[in-house]
């Protein structure tokens, strides 16, 4: 697909839903001139989410899901493991909604994602490790699986995260030499899995996605090796588009904008496209229990304390590298309440890591955005976004 025009295509359409027989909430919210997506438009960047099926059935969250975004990820359910629970039965009932849905909203979506080592169907990997599926067989089946969900869905996805997390998180960074599918079929599967991919849908854009890529890691090692990686099969001719930089990040860490902004560029400099994917920033949580007693609680990430301002101003340092970055094309965040986030269940003690709290009030972090989307609206020239883009 021509980026550029579907940029232009699709900025000034962001705010304008026409959806007979929707909810008028919907479209109210949709057309609401402050919301991310509207003030995204102005500036031709996209703002995202991802989604879990809840998002899109509950009347609330509906409403945010559509009124906000204007670029839908499906949280989970295009992972193998729930698009093919049993060997060769199909379930696509998430999938289909997602898409569904944001069609019905005027939303584009990011395809997540068709490589990756984990949540994949139990039949494959206990197969694999039986000895029952041998790896010709695995490459067989890895080319069927791309071959047929990219195929299911062409011409409706806007960017695919083809390959996911393949590198290490050790300095020097590499190739990860123990990753699932890198030690079956060896590191040459990154290079196929772009391959089949384009051959199953010529318009989708085609990313690699990772975390720690731009700068997260304090050392850059990621980056060097994530750059080294794009830049190696680039040469061969492997059809890549973009990179996906996660953007999960800890307050706990630190973070240097500047630094993202740098390395976003890089990758651009390869001729690539850019996208931060997964945007959220956790932190430690303090709860109390019903003596008050402060405990830590892995599964209530309500903050007894005041939220760190310091959240707010990292979510907007990665919004302003994207905005900087003429190629960064869309900006997605991980999930957009602390109630569904996926941050407490892997993080013991952190939360607080999403825009709206879990009474779906909107926090400093999402004001954070929506002011540093207007300022750049007002003067999108000054950070190089403008109407030619
Ligand atoms: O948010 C997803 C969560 O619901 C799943 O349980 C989890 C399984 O690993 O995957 C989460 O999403 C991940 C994404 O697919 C890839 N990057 C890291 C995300 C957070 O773990």
């Amino acid at each position: 697909m021509n980026v550029m025009n579907f940029r232009l295509l699709t900025a000034g359409a962001a705010g304008v839903l026409v959806l007979a027989g929707a909810a008028n909430t919907v479209e109210a919210a949709s057309s609401s001139s402050d919301s991310l997506r509207a003030l995204g438009a102005q500036v031709q960047l996209r703002i995202g989410t991802a989604a879990s099926p809840l998002d899109l059935s509950d009347p609330t969250l509906s409403q945010i899901t559509a009124g906000q975004f204007s670029v839908l990820t499906p949280e989970n359910e295009m992972k193998w493991q729930v698009v093919e629970p049993q060997q060769g039965t199909f379930d696509w009932t998430g999938a289909d909604n997602l898409v569904h849905f944001a069609e019905m909203h005027e939303q584009r979506v990011r395809g997540h994602t068709l490589v990756w080592h984990n949540q994949l169907p139990n039949w494959l990997t206990q197969g694999v490790a039986s000895g029952a599926i041998s790896n010709s067989q695995l490459r067989d089946l890895l080319h069927r699986h791309i071959t047929t969900e990219v195929r299911r869905f062409r011409g409706r996805i806007w960017q695919w995260d083809v390959v996911n997390e393949m590198l290490t998180d050790s300095n020097p960074s590499q190739i990860n030499p123990n990753d699932f599918w890198v030690s079956h079929l060896g590191p040459g599967v990154i290079a196929d899995a772009f391959r089949w991919a384009r051959a199953a849908d010529r318009t989708a854009l085609l990313c690699y996605n990772d975390y720690n890529i731009a700068g997260e890691d304090g050392s850059n090692a990621k980056f060097d090796a994530a750059f080294s990686m794009v830049q190696n099969i680039l040469a061969q001719g492997v059809p890549i588009d973009c990179v996906g930089d996660q953007g999960h990040l800890d307050l706990q860490y630190g973070f240097n904008p500047g630094v993202m902004t740098q390395d976003l560029q890089q990758y651009a400099s390869l001729g690539l496209k850019v996208a931060i994917t997964e945007a959220d920033v956790r932190t430690f949580v303090e709860t109390t229990d019903s003596k008050q007693t402060p405990i830590v609680s892995p599964t209530d990430s309500t903050p007894s304390h005041t939220a760190d301002p310091a959240a707010a101003d990292w979510y907007n340092g990665m919004l302003q590298s994207c905005l900087t970055v003429q190629a960064c094309i869309s900006f997605t965040v991980w999930g957009f309440d602390d109630s569904e986030s996926w941050v407490p269940g892997t993080f013991h003690g952190e939360g607080d890591a999403d825009l709206y709290d879990v009474n779906l009030n909107p926090k400093p972090q999402y004001t954070a955005l929506q002011q540093t989307l207007s300022l750049a609206a007002g003067a999108p020239n000054r950070l190089g976004r403008n109407e030619n883009h």
